[in-house]
């Protein structure tokens, strides 16, 4: 009976333990749903070791400071400098890497599950003459960002919409970012997002993209 106490007050510590720190959001959709665009091997290395790294190392670096545990991911990156200062670097690109792919999955569908409504077409062409500039700037955005990093289409507080790139894990939300705004579409450039597949040829990932893109998150997001 004793040892039975221990152990069920042993699982329940834990749990609350677990409970607090920080989880993937599950993923909404098969490994392979994604095919061909997107390969079932890269989803299942970039969701369960890429996405689950950052999360881990995210929650290491929080130990010494439980309370954070209870803040949202964005509030955190949103505020970096208010941080201690031994963990801002580790929650910029760890918990940045945790935040950007929690987005990353919900804005991509299986090919044909969603398509881009009216409305949606008419605020890119109002905001970038058309929907094939709106394409092409966005693709130029993943393709010149140098090294590691992501492409946006950010909504900007007066409610316009841009493209813009950032480096490593950053974000529009970081409080130094050049276009700050919620990110409304983006897309992982890291070579770890594609290599397995496209190897050496980034451009031919980026317009694969266009074929996953979940167009009725990207309208709610922008209408939201
Ligand atoms: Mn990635």
């Amino acid at each position: 009976m004793k040892r039975l106490t221990f152990l069920l007050v042993l699982i329940i510590s834990t749990s609350v333990l677990v409970m607090g720190q920080f989880k993937l959001a599950k993923l909404p959709y098969k490994y392979n749903a994604l095919e061909p665009y997107i390969d079932s091997t890269t989803m299942y290395i970039h969701y369960n070791f890429h996405h689950q790294g950052y999360a881990t190392n995210l929650n290491k670096a929080l130990e010494k400071y439980p309370e954070l545990y209870k803040k949202d991911i964005a509030e955190l990156l949103q505020n970096i400098k208010e941080l201690p200062a031994d963990i801002q670097t580790t929650v910029r690109n760890n918990g940045g890497g945790y935040y950007n792919h929690n987005l990353f999955w919900k804005m991509m569908a299986p090919a044909g599950t969603t398509k881009m409504s009216g409305k949606l077409e008419k605020k890119l062409i109002d905001n970038f003459g058309s929907v094939e500039a709106f394409k092409t700037e966005f693709e130029k955005a993943g393709m010149t960002r140098f090294g590691s990093g992501w492409a946006w289409l950010v909504k900007v507080p007066s409610g316009k919409l841009k493209i813009s790139s950032t480096a490593n894990q950053d974000s529009p939300i970081n409080s130094d970012a050049e276009v700050k705004g919620k990110p409304v579409l983006t897309l992982d450039v890291w070579e770890h997002a594609y290599y397995l597949k496209y190897q050496n040829k980034r451009a031919a990932y980026v317009k694969a993209f266009w074929s996953v893109v979940n167009w009725d998150e990207v309208e709610k997001l922008i209408d939201n």
